[in-house]
C-alpha cells in the first residue's frame, strides 16, 4: 500500500483502522458465496460520515478504488475486492438514533444490523418490513444499497419501500442528505430510490431513514407438503385472496430438504417425502391460526399439513426453509442464480429448468428453494467447476425468454454481469450508464459491478 495514502487514512480514521495484514483483511476478502475473493490493498473502517467523505477524496486523490462493503453477506460478488481496490467496510456506522414510536420511523447507521434494529424496536411495538435469514451479520445500508428482499415482500415490498431518507457521500466526498426524511416531498428526482439497488456504485450510503411496521406477534406457520408447484400456487392464490395476515409463501423440494437434514440432524417433517414443499407464514394482531387451519381444510391431506403457533415450533418449521444456504454450502461452492418470474410461469420454469440442465450440464446438481408468493426462486447449482458458466447460461436464458428477470433480489454484482442485456434494453443499459458516469466519473466506486465502464472513453452521445 502506498505510504502516503496510509499515513492520510491513519490521520482520517485512527492508526488502528487501516488495515492491511493479510490476515485481518480475509474476512473482507471473500463472501458469503466463498466463489467471490480478490485481495484487498487495505480495509479502512471509518466511524462516521464525515470521516467516510475524507476517505473518498483522499482514495479519489490517490486513484485507489473503493468497494464499499457492510456485512459482507451479499451472493453476487459484489462487497469483495476484484484487482486491488481497498475495501470501505461501513461498520463501525452503528449508530440508533432518532426512534420515533409515534410515528413509526427510525434512522440508524449503515452498519447496524438488522437482527439489532429489531431488537432495538421490538418491544415498542415496531418491526422491520424486511427479513432475511442472513439478518445477525447483514447491515441495513448494505441492505438498502443492494434494494435486499427476504422473505415477506409479499406483503411489505423489498427494502427501497421502506425507505424515507438517507444520507450518503459521493465520490467527490460531497454528503447528500435526505434526513429524516418526509413521507410527502414531491421535489425532483427520487435520489435514496435511486441509490437503493445501485450496490455501491453510485455513492456510500451512511445514514437511512426508515418507515417501519406494527409488530405482530401472533403468528401461525403451515408446512405443506404436495405434488407440485402448481398445486403449491394454487393454495398461495386461495389464502392470499382470503387472509390479509399472509406474510410468506416458500417452497422448497425433496433435493433440498434432504440436504438440511443431512446437514442440520432435524428429523424428516412428514412421514414420507412429497414433490413440493409450501411454508406458510400469517402474522397478525390477534392468533391467525384459526383462519389459516380454516382455510387449508378442503385444501391439503391433513397427512401432509403441519401447523405451528408456538416460537420454537414456528422456527422448527422455518429452519427446513431457512437452513438451506448453509446446508448447500457445507455441500459444496455452488453457482448462485437469484431469478424471478412472472407468477404464471413459475411452474412451467420449475420443470423446465430441471429438463435444460439435464440436458445442456449434466454434472449440475439443482437444488431450487425460494419465494413463491412473488415469483422468486434460488436455483443453486452444485457440482460445477467455479468459472464453467454454461449451466449459468442456460439458466438465465430460459428465465429470460418466460418473460423474468435475472436476478430477483440478489442484485448484478459481478456475477450476472454477462447477463444483463437479456432483461434491460439498450436503452436502460445507457441511462445507467449514464448516471454512473455523471456521479462517479473517475469510477472510484466499486467499479466493475453491475456493467463495465470504460471511464477514459468519452459518453456516447446518442443510444446505439
Ligand atoms: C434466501 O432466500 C436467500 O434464503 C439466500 O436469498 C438464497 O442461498 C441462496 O441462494
Ligand atoms: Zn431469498
Amino acid at each position: 500500500m502506498d505510504p502516503t495514502l496510509r499515513a492520510r487514512l491513519q490521520r482520517i480514521v485512527g492508526p488502528t483502522h487501516v488495515i492491511h495484514d493479510p490476515e485481518t483483511r480475509a474476512s473482507y476478502e471473500t463472501d458469503w458465496t466463498r466463489r467471490f475473493s480478490g485481495t484487498a490493498a487495505f480495509v479502512v473502517r471509518p466511524a462516521d460520515t464525515s470521516q467516510v467523505a475524507r476517505v473518498l477524496q483522499c482514495c479519489r486523490e490517490a486513484g485507489v478504488p473503493l468497494v464499499p462493503q457492510g456485512g459482507n453477506t451479499g451472493l453476487v460478488g459484489g462487497s469483495v475486492p476484484r484487482s486491488g481496490e481497498g475495501v470501505l467496510s461501513l461498520r463501525r456506522l452503528d449508530t440508533i438514533e432518532d426512534f420515533d414510536p409515534v410515528a413509526g420511523e427510525v434512522t440508524v447507521g449503515a452498519g447496524v444490523t438488522l437482527e439489532r434494529l429489531q431488537q432495538h424496536v421490538r418491544p415498542a411495538g415496531w418491526d422491520v418490513g424486511v427479513d432475511l435469514a442472513s439478518r445477525a451479520s447483514a447491515t441495513i445500508g448494505g441492505m438498502v444499497a443492494t434494494n435486499a428482499g427476504g422473505v415477506r415482500v409479499i406483503r411489505y415490498g423489498p427494502m427501497r419501500h421502506q425507505l424515507i431518507g438517507l444520507e450518503a457521500v459521493l465520490a467527490d466526498g460531497a454528503i447528500l442528505s435526505r434526513l429524516p426524511g418526509l413521507l410527502k416531498d414531491n421535489t425532483g428526482y427520487d435520489l435514496p430510490g435511486l441509490l437503493a439497488g445501485s450496490e455501491g456504485t453510485l455513492a456510500v450510503i451512511t445514514r437511512v431513514r426508515l418507515r417501519l411496521i406494527p409488530n405482530r406477534p401472533a403468528r401461525a406457520v403451515a408446512l405443506i407438503g404436495l405434488p407440485s408447484v402448481a398445486a403449491a400456487l394454487e393454495i398461495v392464490r386461495a389464502v392470499r385472496a382470503a387472509a390479509p395476515t399472509l406474510e410468506a409463501a416458500e417452497v422448497f423440494f425433496p433435493e433440498g430438504l434432504a440436504l438440511v437434514l443431512r446437514h442440520t440432524g432435524l428429523r424428516a417433517p412428514f412421514a414420507r417425502p412429497y414433490p413440493c414443499y409450501l411454508l406458510l407464514e400469517c402474522a397478525g394482531a390477534t392468533d391467525p391460526a384459526p383462519a389459516l387451519a380454516a382455510l387449508l381444510e378442503p385444501l391439503v391431506d391433513p397427512a401432509a399439513a403441519l401447523l405451528a403457533t408456538d416460537r420454537p415450533d414456528r422456527d422448527r418449521l422455518w429452519a427446513y426453509r431457512e437452513r438451506h444456504t448453509e446446508a448447500i454450502s457445507a455441500e459444496g461452492i455452488p453457482h448462485k442464480l437469484d431469478v424471478t418470474l412472472p407468477i404464471g410461469r413459475l411452474a412451467q420454469f420449475e420443470r423446465e429448468v430441471r429438463s435444460h440442465l439435464a440436458a445442456l450440464a449434466p454434472s449440475a446438481r439443482p437444488i431450487l428453494f425460494g419465494h413463491a408468493g412473488d415469483g422468486n426462486l434460488h436455483v443453486n447449482l452444485l457440482g460445477l467447476p467455479p468459472d464453467d458458466e454454461t449451466a449459468d447460461d442456460a439458466v438465465l436464458r430460459l428465465v429470460a425468454s418466460l418473460g423474468g428477470s435475472i436476478s430477483a433480489e440478489h442484485g448484478i454484482g459481478i456475477a450476472k454481469k454477462p447477463w444483463l442485456h437479456l432483461t434491460r434494453s439498450p436503452a436502460d443499459l445507457h441511462a445507467m450508464q449514464a448516471i454512473k458516469r455523471a456521479l462517479d466519473p473517475a469510477g472510484i466506486l466499486n467499479p466493475g459491478v453491475i456493467f463495465d465502464l470504460d471511464h477514459t472513453a468519452p459518453a456516447p452521445d446518442h443510444l446505439p
